[in-house]
């Protein structure tokens, strides 16, 4: 596609801070941001000069690209490995270059993953991060998000009393603990024939050695750790566990993996999107699923290729928002196009943008299926 027109400018995103949007050809898009951020990710930040960052990806104007040569001319602007110069520019750029250019859309919808009630380091009683629902047994995809909305609905009359409000992801914050949490969520998840998943994000309440579970006034040591989880795959039937362990540990990832084969155990802050990490993950029979961030690694270039890799090796891609977010929609369009079985995105606030998104599509489309 060729460039007749590049801007940058500056916008505010679900938390009211500033993030990075790019125009391309009359196309806008932008760039979400991480709060639990793993290690290895790329930089996602406003740069302070960003007129000058815009002059630079200026020059592209005018010429021909394909995705991977805009990509390519992206880092060659950097040279780092980071993007630590372009900052949130870059993956913004590289969305707005793509949804100008066009989708491929397969007929192949995700399953939405919905982070219901929420805690750590986007706010709330919990340690453990995210408590997910997945209608694992919807049959359309306005199905899925149905049985989402009832249970978030369910959830919020029957627990009121318990209920203090919303945190970063529009999930609910309650007085209840982990374990209190978990046993509420399950009786309403069985109501509407639906799974629970967790985001434990665990590399946020980890250090020297030791996992430091307030919630639930616990210390666990990374034997215990294990032991602690595989309770709870087993106690509450979890389909999904994301960031079980520290993201160093990739030993930990592999034994839970041996032991729970069919269950989507992700690796977010483990892999951090990045072909290499996942590369490490592969070798190491480390988790059987991957969280997909285009941000965490900086273009649709990189993030479709670790896509590739983990398709390529029977890992679950899971596409996903951040926990600070615009309404920009990018990760609905490249889950179709990536045929990624589910997207993790949400249902409260600003994020209806990526369901709403593709309940859309799937009415545009001729005999949509799910590709869970
Ligand atoms: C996560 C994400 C999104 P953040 O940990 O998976 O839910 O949170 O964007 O803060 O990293
Ligand atoms: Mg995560």
């Amino acid at each position: 596609m060729k460039i007749s027109d590049l801007k940058l400018r500056k916008i505010l995103d679900s938390r009211v801070n500033y993030t990075v949007e790019a125009e391309i050809n009359n196309v806008k898009a932008s760039a979400p941001s991480g709060a639990s951020t793993g290690t290895h990710e790329a930089k996602c930040f406003v740069p302070n000069q960003l007129d000058e960052i815009e002059k630079l990806l200026k020059r592209t104007e005018n010429e021909d690209f394909t995705q991977e040569e805009f990509d390519d001319t992206l880092h060659t602007f950097d040279q780092t490995d980071d993007f630590s110069r372009l900052g949130a520019s870059a993956i913004a750029s590289s969305f707005a270059f793509k949804k100008a250019s066009g989708f491929n859309h397969s007929k192949k919808f995700p399953l939405p993953l919905s982070n219901v009630i929420g805690g750590g380091e986007h706010g709330g009683n919990t340690s453990i991060q995210e408590f997910l629902v997945l209608p694992v047994n919807a049959e359309s995809f306005p199905d899925a998000v149905e049985t989402n909305k009832k249970i978030y609905h369910e959830l919020k009359t029957h627990y009121s009393q318990k209920i203090l409000g919303m945190n970063d992801e529009g999930a609910l914050i309650t007085s209840m603990n982990d374990e209190q949490t978990l046993k509420a969520l399950k009786k309403v998840t069985d109501k509407y024939d639906a799974r629970i998943g967790l985001d434990i994000a665990a590399s946020e309440f980890y250090k020297d050695g030791e996992y430091n579970v307030n919630s639930l006034h616990e210390t666990f040591s990374s034997d215990d750790m294990l032991d602690f989880v595989d309770h709870l795959i087993d106690e509450f039937d979890l389909v999904y566990v994301e960031d079980p362990f520290d993201q160093e540990d990739f030993r930990n990832h592999a034994r839970l993996t041996k032991m729970h084969p069919d269950v989507l155990i992700c690796g977010d802050d483990l892999f951090t999107t990045n072909y290499e990490r996942l590369e490490e993950g592969i070798e190491n029979g480390a988790c059987n699923s991957l969280i997909v961030k285009p941000n965490q690694i900086g273009t649709v270039t990189a993030a479709e290729h670790t896509v590739n890799v983990a398709e390529a090796n029977d890992y679950t891609p899971v596409i996903s928002h951040r926990s600070g977010e615009t309404t920009d929609a990018t990760i609905s369009d490249l889950a179709l196009e990536w045929e990624c079985p589910i997207i993790k995105a949400g249902i409260a606030d600003i994020r209806i943008a990526k369901l709403n998104r593709l309940l859309r599509l799937w009415e545009k489309t001729d005999n949509p299926e799910l590709s869970y």
